[in-house]
């Protein structure tokens, strides 16, 4: 007969797969923004991003509100790897019926528990940031910002649920007068065992408790708990999984006794989850739930006492008399941890638990979460004063969309022209491709990551084009001009072989990255190098002349250069193709510039009033006159001074792929050096020029990308970075990407708010050709930008042409306009 009663409680394994495929599934559901209303397993946000990293350190003071008493501590952290925290408590049984009585009485009798305890001990008045460790359901918005949901475990304050309890307390506590006390913490009990577990070496990232009620906590993704915003690293889920089979998912596992003890309940239905008092006890899985991570324990809690309490025995810290649970952590855990162990090895064979019991209940755990949130918080306020000067408001960005402006008008000046940063060049290109060009073409694209030798043939219907990209060496760039203009033509003879063009004289469009003073179509004076290259003998020359004659000096008689145009009309020109619309060009590649269609007669240096000219702005040297330097900041000082037209290009080196890496290099150095990344260790790789690629704030920046990928590159740097430490890396490239994105926007504002007056109308519809390794591969550069131009320009409809070709096409285009118009 007893085996009969009893054989309902047994559970096949193959029942308690399904529980755990039930549970998983409904774990999910609570993470999901779409379901977590409805879930019964809550999975609620704790806004624990972090574990411990052993330099917390300093005075903290816990309030743990146990089943039958208040347990105050206050605990000091050595920074020791709290190692040795220094811990005294006291604890105060509650009053019966307050458990069930007026929610500001409950926190009355709180306060006054750490008024006492505070006169108990000599407690110095400086101000004494508390954790308080609240063991009921509660929707977190930030660490300290937490509702209550609902009372359990006969718990039923009036005038608490859907209240912020942090708040209550601070009010109760303030009653007191103890104006140095700050509730900067509120977390779970499972959170505070996880991290008291944590303070044993390896972080503890599951926890679990089985006491008056059972719950469990664990450190999930980040991007996997929907209900916060925080998209990367991990944050600790409170999983509330008491609730569990609330919804009816266990009512094939409930016996009858089970509906006995809830009908008897104080909330009958609800928490079908929990255990009944009498077996009390906490315990961590080891590798729980998540990849396998080390931890797990158990707790002697309050409960058991409660227990022995309530059945008269007596309370010790060892518990005696329950015939078979002598409770000695382990021993205690014996019988339920060895089934418990068990089962989870059999159930989740894949993972290993290791069970670690807390011998300290929570109160340390909660000093070392608070320690964290404070740690994390004086850091926050640290990193944002380092950033603040990166971050530009909306009164800085209409400033330099101004400046811009002004700095347009004194370059299309003809008296202003020769001093204005922005030399806005013309282009002699009067106007977009119409359809009508036709012809087979040369095309070199010079200045970009590449460069490139296309062959591209306009035909009727449509643009064929085949292409090969050359290595232009260091060496190369920074030689003499004849080298660098015998390299382009030995790879132009190359391609000529490999595409079998030797025969051919092709008419050659010229893709010339570089500010050049345009005295004709063909013929363009290169006025500075930028980007790094520095080749002699090559300033105030012809380039297309330096070109010919390198061809002269290769006997490569086949050279017909027709048109020499800038990387961005060439991408004007190669989107305008496809958009008539489009009369914009822009680069944000390795240098950025962009250019446009402005009115003939506000080109000052160039005789004509009629119809548009093509205008190469060569923004990139927009502030070489300072008028940029209150947005220049030092570490943007750092990075110019460094290269080797230092002083030059400044509007360049604050948005442009070849100086953004940069940037944040001397950043995370600033960072390290304040102690606030890589816990202050030298880096050595990181002192290395370059080292610190733009391509990995592109990498970096990918929506959801786990911390683990941040920390990977940040591994190839030889930088053993915390996950503390790659979300901080992460921001830095936020928001050195983020001001790039701005600033562009607001010389683009600039450009599109001109061209809107230029022709007297209230609106603008323009396209604007685009291209360039950042604003293509960047995951976030262009839409930043649009955003703020969208803002800063709100009369203006800017449409954006990635231009698929390369301007090697537009170059090509251009050539067969010159081409078209040179025919008699
Ligand atoms: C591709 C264009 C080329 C331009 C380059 C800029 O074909 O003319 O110079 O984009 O982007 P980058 O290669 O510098 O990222
Ligand atoms: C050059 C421009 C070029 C831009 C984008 C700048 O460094 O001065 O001529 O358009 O880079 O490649």
């Amino acid at each position: 007969q007893v085996q009969r009663a009893l054989l309902a409680l047994t559970i096949p394994l193959e029942t308690l797969q399904e529980v755990k495929g039930r549970m998983l599934q409904a774990m999910r559901k609570g993470l999901s923004r779409q379901t977590h209303a409805q879930a019964n397993v809550r999975m609620l946000p704790t806004y624990i991003c972090s574990t411990p990293d052993g330099t917390e350190k300093g005075d903290i003071l816990v309030v743990e509100l146990c089943q039958s008493h208040v347990r105050t501590l206050r605990v000091t952290l050595l920074g020791d790897g709290n190692q040795s925290p220094q811990v005294t408590y006291k604890i105060f049984d509650m009053p019966g019926d307050i458990i069930q009585g007026k929610g500001e009485a409950l926190f009355d009798f709180i306060a006054q528990c750490v008024r006492q305890f505070l006169a108990g001990i000599s407690s110095p008045q400086h101000r004494l940031p508390l954790g308080f460790v609240f063991p009921f359901s509660c929707r977190q918005t930030q660490l300290d910002k937490a509702e209550l949901i609902s009372w359990s475990k006969g718990f039923s304050c009036s005038d608490v649920e859907g209240k912020d309890v942090v708040q209550l307390l601070q009010l109760a506590i303030n009653k007191q007068e103890l104006h140095h006390v700050d509730v900067v913490a509120l977390m779970n009990d499972t959170v505070g065992t996880m991290m008291t577990c944590s303070m044993r070496g390896e972080p503890c990232e599951v926890a679990l408790i089985v006491g008056t009620g059972t719950n469990s906590c664990f450190m999930a993704e980040a991007q996997q708990v929907e209900m916060a915003e925080e998209i990367s690293g991990k944050m600790c889920v409170n999983t509330e999984w008491g609730c569990f089979g609330d919804d009816g998912t266990l009512s094939d596992i409930l016996t009858p006794y089970d509906q006995h003890v809830d009908q008897e309940s104080s909330n009958p239905g609800e928490k079908r989850c929990t255990h009944p008092p009498e077996r009390a006890g906490s315990l961590e899985p080891g590798a729980g739930a998540a990849g396998g991570q080390r931890g797990g324990g158990w707790r002697i809690v309050p409960g058991l006492h409660q227990v022995r309490r309530d059945m008269g025995l007596p309370v010790s810290s060892h518990p005696r008399g329950m015939p078979h649970t002598q409770p000695s952590p382990s021993s205690f855990c014996g019988r339920f941890g060895e089934i418990l162990q068990s089962v989870t090895g059999l159930l989740a064979p894949e993972c290993t638990a290791t069970l670690l019991p807390s011998v300290d209940g929570t109160g340390q755990g909660a000093a070392v979460v608070t320690a964290v949130a404070l740690r994390l918080a004086a850091q926050r306020r640290e990193v944002d004063q380092l950033l603040a000067p990166l971050r530009l408001s909306r009164a800085d960005l209409e400033r330099v969309q101004a400046l811009m402006r002004r700095e347009m008008e004194l370059g299309l000046g003809l008296e202003s022209h020769a001093s204005a940063s922005v030399r806005m060049l013309p282009t002699y290109v009067r106007g977009t491709p119409d359809g009508t060009e036709r012809g087979e073409f040369l095309a070199l694209d010079l200045g970009g990551t590449n460069f490139r030798v296309l062959v591209v043939r306009v035909a009727q219907d449509g643009i064929r084009m085949a292409s090969e990209i050359y290595v232009i060496p260091t060496a190369v760039t920074q030689g003499t001009g004849e080298e660098l203009f015998n390299h382009i033509i030995e790879c132009i003879m190359d391609f000529q072989l490999k595409q079998n063009l030797m025969e051919q004289v092709l008419p050659l469009g010229f893709t010339f990255s570089f500010p050049c003073q345009q005295l004709g179509l063909d013929k363009a004076v290169l006025l500075s190098w930028t980007k790094g290259f520095s080749a002699s003998g090559c300033v105030g020359q012809d380039v297309v002349q330096l070109l010919r004659e390198a061809a002269q000096r290769k006997q490569h008689l086949g050279l017909k250069v027709v048109a020499v145009v800038n990387d961005t009309v060439g991408t004007m020109m190669s989107c305008g193709y496809d958009d008539p619309k489009c009369e914009i060009g822009l680069i944000v590649g390795t240098g950025t510039n962009a250019c446009y269609m402005e009115e003939m007669r506000n080109v000052g240096t160039v005789e004509g009033e009629q119809g548009r000219m093509c205008i190469n702005m060569e923004w990139g040297a927009f502030g070489d006159n300072g008028c940029l330097d209150d947005i220049f900041t030092d570490f943007d000082r750092l990075v110019d001074e460094k290269t080797i037209n230092a002083g030059k290009q400044r509007f360049e080196k604050l948005i442009s792929g070849m100086y953004l890496g940069e940037i944040v290099r001397h950043i995370l150095l600033a960072l390290v050096e304040k102690q606030l990344l890589f816990r202050g260790k030298p880096c050595p790789k990181l002192q290395t020029r370059d080292i610190f690629q733009t391509k990995f704030l592109s990498t970096i920046e990918i929506d959801g990308l786990a911390l683990r990928q941040v920390r990977a590159i940040l591994q190839d740097l030889e930088l053993q970075a915390s996950f503390e430490d790659s979300l901080l890396v992460q921001k830095v490239c936020q928001t050195v990407s983020l001001r790039a994105a701005q600033l562009c926007a607001a010389g683009l504002a600039a450009v599109v708010e001109k061209m809107r007056e230029n022709r007297g109308s209230a609106q603008l519809a323009v396209t604007v050709g685009v291209d360039g390794t950042l604003y293509k591969m960047h995951p976030r550069f262009s839409q930043h930008l649009q955003q703020m131009l969208r803002d800063l320009a709100p009369n203006c409809t800017v449409t954006f042409l990635q231009s698929e070709d390369g301007s090697g096409k537009g170059a090509a285009l251009v050539a067969a306009v010159a081409c078209r118009r040179a025919e008699p």
